[in-house]
């Protein structure tokens, strides 16, 4: 059977009644022969809750021989997937029926044969394998809760499988209880709230990452000797909140090569940058060369503050880009480094979307799209790139092609009261 040969094929409804608008999206189509896998799953039933349906992953029964007819509630195809027979399929209520039918359609019209391009290195950095060991290493050892100030790493994933495993996440360090453990995440945080930890009597096992305690150790060191630092990043991200907290009344935030011209400081001899660890490794050259072109005095770090991660990740996706028609970027929404990862895609004229993991795919970015490539952000776990590719090789041949990386030999010690 070919990609050309799909067809519907009506099989038996699902066992048990379905509530009104739900779905059973099949991960295994059970016939009189052999059973089917469905890889491509995760996607179809992203698109029905996109469209409102419950849906639910299980197993499917195919008809029996003389057995329903075309109007039966289940829909399901075969095609010629990656290792073989691959289907899809989804058993659907009166309420859903609709949404399934056409949700099926349009994931047929995104399958085909296709490379999937992956970035390397891409997904976990040093710094957030840290933090996350860290997490895990006091929920094994420590009888208390162990509560986490904001999310240890910006990915949902992340966040919600340490949650699961008993970790309480929280916004701010009064919903901690006096004397309780709290983690600071890898995004660093200010003096200040060193400082509120303390008289609160609460123990902390600081988790920011040692390359971002090395731009606050740059911001104590270029205040104390009298400069106005100017801290390249976004407004708003908790590492640029935790590296202006050092020095308040010096630092300024510049934002874009726009802000600039703007900008008026005490002593136009005494300037200096840093920068936020995620940034776009061009875009910050531009603010860094129009921050010296305004003020040739202007010093900074040995280079800048974007991290090795950051970098390696923006480069190796430049690697795949050219050839991709489509690039996903596996990350939340509020991760710097992915987004970065999304925009760069965007510069180089390759449609990009962030997806936080494979329910997230529509059919429609990958119709008619023969190369995909596929990278992840520094705080979205490896498997979720494996259960990208599974999925994708669900909808048609999928030819993994990765170049070549130099490995990335780096790894944080975890902070003593995790080891
Ligand atoms: C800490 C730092 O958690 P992330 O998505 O964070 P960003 O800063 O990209 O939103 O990624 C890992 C990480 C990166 N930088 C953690 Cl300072
Ligand atoms: Fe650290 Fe860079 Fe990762 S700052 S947490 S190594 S993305």
């Amino acid at each position: 059977m070919t990609v050309r040969d799909i067809r519907p094929v009506p099989v038996g409804a699902a066992s048990g009644p379905p509530a009104p608008t739900s779905a059973l999206v099949a991960d295994t189509l059970i016939g009189p022969g052999p059973a089917v896998d469905c890889p491509a799953a995760p996607l179809l039933a992203g698109e029905l809750r996109r469209r409102g349906v419950t849906a639910v992953r299980g197993p499917l029964p195919l008809p029996s021989p003389g057995g329903q007819g075309e109007d039966s509630a289940a829909l399901a195809v075969l095609l010629r997937a990656t290792g073989g027979p691959a289907g899809l399929g989804v058993a659907a209520d009166t309420g859903a029926r609709h949404h399934a039918r056409t949700a099926l359609a349009a994931w047929l019209a995104a399958t085909g044969e296709r490379r999937i391009l992956l970035a390397s290195p891409r997904s976990f950095c040093a710094g957030v394998e840290r933090a996350i060991e860290t997490v895990e290493s006091l929920l094994t050892r420590e009888s208390g809760p162990i509560y986490v100030r904001r999310q240890i790493v910006h990915n949902t994933h992340v966040v919600s499988d340490l949650q699961t495993r008993g970790a309480v996440f929280v916004d701010e360090l009064d919903t901690v209880p006096d004397g309780a453990t709290v983690v600071f995440s890898a995004h660093g945080v200010s003096p200040e709230l060193h400082a509120e930890a303390d008289r609160r009597g609460l123990r902390v096992v600081d988790a920011t990452c040692p390359l971002v305690t090395k731009v606050h150790i740059e911001a104590r060191r270029f205040a104390a000797r009298g400069d106005t630092v100017f801290l390249i990043g976004h407004a708003g991200h908790e590492e640029v909140e935790g590296t202006m907290g050092e020095a308040p009344a010096q630092t300024v935030l510049v934002e874009r090569v726009e802000d600039v011209d703007g900008l008026v400081v005490p002593d136009p001899h005494r300037v200096s940058y840093l920068t936020q660890t995620t940034l776009a490794v061009d875009e910050t050259a531009e603010v860094i060369d129009a921050l010296r072109a305004r003020f040739p005095a202007l010093r900074g770090p040995a280079s800048d503050d974007i991290c090795y991660a950051t970098t390696n990740r923006q480069e190796a996706l430049k690697d795949v880009a050219d050839e991709a028609g489509l690039i996903l970027v596996i990350g939340s929404d509020n991760s710097s480094n992915s987004r970065r990862l999304v925009e760069l895609s965007h510069r180089r004229g390759v449609p990009a979307h962030l997806i936080d993991d494979t329910g997230d795919i529509r059919p429609e970015w990958l119709a008619g799209v023969d190369s995909v490539g596929l990278t992840a952000g520094a705080s979205a776990p490896p498997y979720l790139v494996a259960e990208v590719v599974h999925a994708l090789g669900g909808l048609g041949p999928v030819t993994v092609v990765e170049r070549a990386a130099p490995p990335e030999n780096v790894r944080f010690t975890l902070p003593t009261a995790a080891r």
